[in-house]
């Protein structure tokens, strides 16, 4: 059995149970193949696949916290801390009801390749909690983050560990957890990043993964004779990665048609109206049935199903594994261009596959939505300095970060003989300094 299979089966066999890293290692690792067989002796004997795939820490703790009628509840916090040869590890913390071990791991697992791919020097982590963030008061939600960072704070410094933003949480998240972190460690560091503007955050970095995926996804584009202009682009998701994606495909000039959250999607003819979505989102926190009173020409339908809505580019940006085979023959079958992910791992393997045996340009998000964290690390940069970039440079910075990663991917994939294969070109351009970094530090 070849060593990748072995590395697979051993993966699955020793982690019941987590579908959703299965997943993430196998894609990885079968795109992983060619590197691997070129050096299968010297990585065996180092053991170098088993070691990339097992978390070097992972922390569970129990999160107590008191709701507003003096009711306690106990929710459950992670933090996986798997790889970080390259850089402190850096990645968000995700408060969603389905959040279990095996979510943090595939996300933990992926953003070793996505820090790696900013050429940032950030290793990879993730952590999160079961908690559901709706619904909330802001007093439960500060009693939430509050208890979650008295746990956490033990494993996070600024440079050791750098948690950030995910589903669920916000700057108002980011903010508490901030505040509860200063106070037991007495330090004033760049131990968060989505930080506000007042203490130490970055400008653009609430945009940075809408706009990065738009600006990656205009640089595919380009490269394949086409650009967004004058395009019609279906968008999943209306949080924080789907609105920026959308207020910037609307400035390169295309028409976005739909949103969605999880009751339920919209159908605008005319164009989603951003402003709308923001004060739905942003700022009532209310649910996209309130969309038809800004909007009356739009349609509203409760569950999925945005994929059926003819556009030439489709962009997931709400949870994993919400485009199904299903849906990629929709898309098909309605002559979609290019897929760019703006969520993590938002395609299913069989969808991705049937999206590039039917000639559709697919960018993985481990690519496309990278622009988040490398602002993160450019926030880090700031405050490392103690001064703060303007709006324009740290823009500036993230689209040549973007439009580095298309070239550094598509490069990969060209050297290995897979033309246009996307996914495999970001899986061993990401591999490959991750690797490096591991080989010349030992065995550790
Ligand atoms: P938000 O919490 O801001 O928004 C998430 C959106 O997705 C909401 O519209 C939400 O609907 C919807 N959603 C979440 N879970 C589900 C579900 N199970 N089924 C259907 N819809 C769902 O999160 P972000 O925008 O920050 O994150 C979206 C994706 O992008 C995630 O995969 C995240 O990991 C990824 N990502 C985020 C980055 C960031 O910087 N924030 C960076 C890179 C990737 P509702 O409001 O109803 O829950
Ligand atoms: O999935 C991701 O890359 C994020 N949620 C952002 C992580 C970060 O550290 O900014």
């Amino acid at each position: 059995m070849s060593y990748v299979d072995e590395v697979i089966e051993r993966i699955v066999q020793e982690n019941p149970a987590e579908p959703e890293f299965h997943q993430a290692v196998k894609e990885v690792l079968e795109s992983l193949r060619p590197v691997v067989e070129e050096n299968e002796e010297k990585y065996r004997r180092d053991a170098i696949l088993e070691r990339l795939v097992n978390p070097e820490r992972q922390i569970k703790f129990r999160v107590p916290w008191v709701d507003d009628k003096g009711q306690a509840h106990v929710n459950t916090g992670y933090r996986v801390q798997f790889n970080s040869a390259v850089g402190p590890y850096k990645g968000g913390i995700r408060l969603h009801p389905s959040v279990n071990l095996g979510i943090i791991k595939f996300l933990g697992f992926e953003q070793i390749f996505k820090n790696s791919l900013t050429g940032l020097p950030i290793g990879g982590g993730k952590g999160g909690s079961d908690f559901d963030p709706k619904g909330k008061s802001d007093r439960e939600i500060m009693a939430f983050c509050q208890s979650f960072m008295t746990e956490l704070y033990k494993y996070i410094g600024a440079n050791a560990d750098v948690p950030a933003g995910d589903i669920g949480t916000g700057s108002r998240e980011i903010g508490y957890m901030y505040g509860q972190y200063k106070r037991i460690r007495g330090l004033f560091e760049g131990v968060l990043t989505g930080k506000g503007l007042s203490y130490g955050g970055s400008l653009a970095r609430t945009e940075a993964t809408g706009y990065g995926l738009l600006y990656i996804t205009e640089e595919l584009l380009k490269c394949n004779g086409h650009s967004m202009k004058g395009k019609t682009v279906v968008v999943s998701g209306s949080g924080n990665v789907a609105i920026y994606a959308i207020q910037k495909a609307c400035e390169l000039g295309a028409t976005v048609l739909t949103a969605s959250d999880s009751t339920g999607w919209v159908y605008d003819p005319d164009g989603i109206d951003v402003a709308a979505l923001k004060q739905i989102k942003e700022i009532d926190r209310a649910r996209l049935t309130e969309y038809k009173k800004y909007r009356p020409n739009s349609e509203y339908h409760e569950g999925r199903g945005m994929w059926c809505i003819k556009a030439d580019i489709a962009l997931p940006c709400a949870t994993q594994n919400e485009l199904t085979l299903a849906d990629a023959k929709l898309l098909v079958t309605n002559g979609v261009l290019a897929v760019a992910e703006g969520a993590n791992m938002p395609t299913t393997m069989e969808a991705t596959e049937y999206l590039q045996q039917n000639g559709v340009l697919f960018l993985p998000g481990k690519a496309a939505n990278a622009g988040g964290v490398a602002t993160s690390a450019l926030e880090m940069s700031q405050n490392s300095e103690r001064i703060s970039w303007t709006f324009e440079e740290v823009d500036t910075k993230l689209r040549n970060i973007m439009v580095d990663i298309f070239h550094h991917i598509d490069a990969a994939a060209k050297k290995y003989g897979f033309d246009k294969n996307y996914v495999i070109g970001a899986n061993i351009a990401g591999f490959e300094k991750v690797v490096d970094a591991m080989q010349v530090q030992g065995i550790v």
